[in-house]
Order: C-alpha cells, then structure tokens, then sequence
C-alpha cells in the first residue's frame, strides 16, 4: 500500500511538473520572472506619485493604496490643508501588461470621507504621457469593491486614477486597494 502511494505521488508530481514546464514554455518570460505574479494573477504595483497625502493626522500615505490590506487607505491631506479635488495617484506595474480594467476598493471603516464619485483612468508607457482617460465614468455609493471594465484591453507600464469628486462633495480623496485587472 505504501509502495502505491509512493508511485502515485511520484506520478503526480511528474506530471504537475510536465505542466509547469508546458505553461513555461509558453510564457518564458512572465514565468521567470515572476512566478508568484503568474501563479497568483495579480500585477504588483507600485506607487510613483500622489498628489496629496496625509502622513501626520494618520498614516494615509498613497502606499497604502496598494499594500494588499483593505484595512489601510491613501487619503489625501486633511489635517493643515484640504487641498480639493480633483486628486490622482500615478502606479507603476511590476512589468508592462495588457490589463482590461481595474478596481477601486473605498476605505472599509465607519467614515467614508474622500470616497471616490467621478473618475477619470488613464494608462501610459513612460508614465508621463497618459493622453486622454481610456475610462472615465461614476462609481456608485457603499463600501463594495468596484471593479471597472474597459471597451478592449490595453497593455501599459503606468496607470493613473484621478479622483473627479468626493461622493459628498468634499475636498478629500480615499482609497482602500487599487489593483488593475489582467487581460488574461
Ligand atoms: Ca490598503
């Protein structure tokens, strides 16, 4: 009984290999440089530039909108100014890639100061040139994940998310998570 399990393991992962290497050879690049990227789908970003954040009344610094933890949130300066909308935040991805949307998680605790109304989304190569937003559009209200999807997907290395209006008219912009959607 032993012996079976063992050549059904070694089976196993004989083949679980073989599948790798065909995934590999298929996507050499993506798949040596960013196993974890691939395995998880998810494209790693970081952030380039906020226009505005609050760093001494809390910690809201712009990272916090990409650290994977819905409990921290990127909102913008409140305590000595309130400098007013419109606010963006300029990402990098990991790697460029062709992406077909993105999503906007709003800060998840009791407040909802800075949740985003109107927005714009844009996409460039060089991170400075974003041209015209692929997208722009209303989100609705509540706490809920919002995920946005384009016309037809783009490939980019930089996306910028300018926040139009506060969902109650205020000057300020939050924002939970912001993660763009792979186009596969
Ligand atoms: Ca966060």
């Amino acid at each position: 009984m032993k012996r079976l399990i063992a050549v059904l393991v070694m089976v196993v992962s004989v083949f679980g290999t073989r599948v790798f290497a065909e995934e590999g050879s298929t996507n050499a690049a993506s798949a040596a440089t960013s196993p974890s990227a691939a395995s998880t789908n998810q494209i790693k970003l970081t952030v380039i530039k906020v226009d505005s954040e609050e760093i001494d009344g809390e910690n809201a610094r712009g990272t916090n909108a990409v650290d994977g933890n819905p409990e921290t949130f990127w909102h913008t300066q409140w305590q000595d100014a309130s400098p007013e909308c419109p606010h963006e935040i300029i990402l990098q991805l990991a790697k460029p890639a062709s992406i077909k949307g993105f999503t906007y998680l709003p800060r998840q605790d009791e407040e909802e100061n800075g949740t985003i109304k109107d927005y714009e989304f844009y996409v460039s190569d060089d991170g400075k040139d974003f041209g015209k937003p692929v997208k722009k559009g209303e989100f609705d209200g509540g706490k809920n994940k919002k995920t946005v999807t384009f016309e037809q997907p783009v490939k980019c290395a930089f996306v910028k998310l300018r926040a139009v209006s506060e969902i109650n008219g205020q000057a300020w912009t939050s924002a939970a998570e912001i993660t763009v959607v792979p186009a596969e």
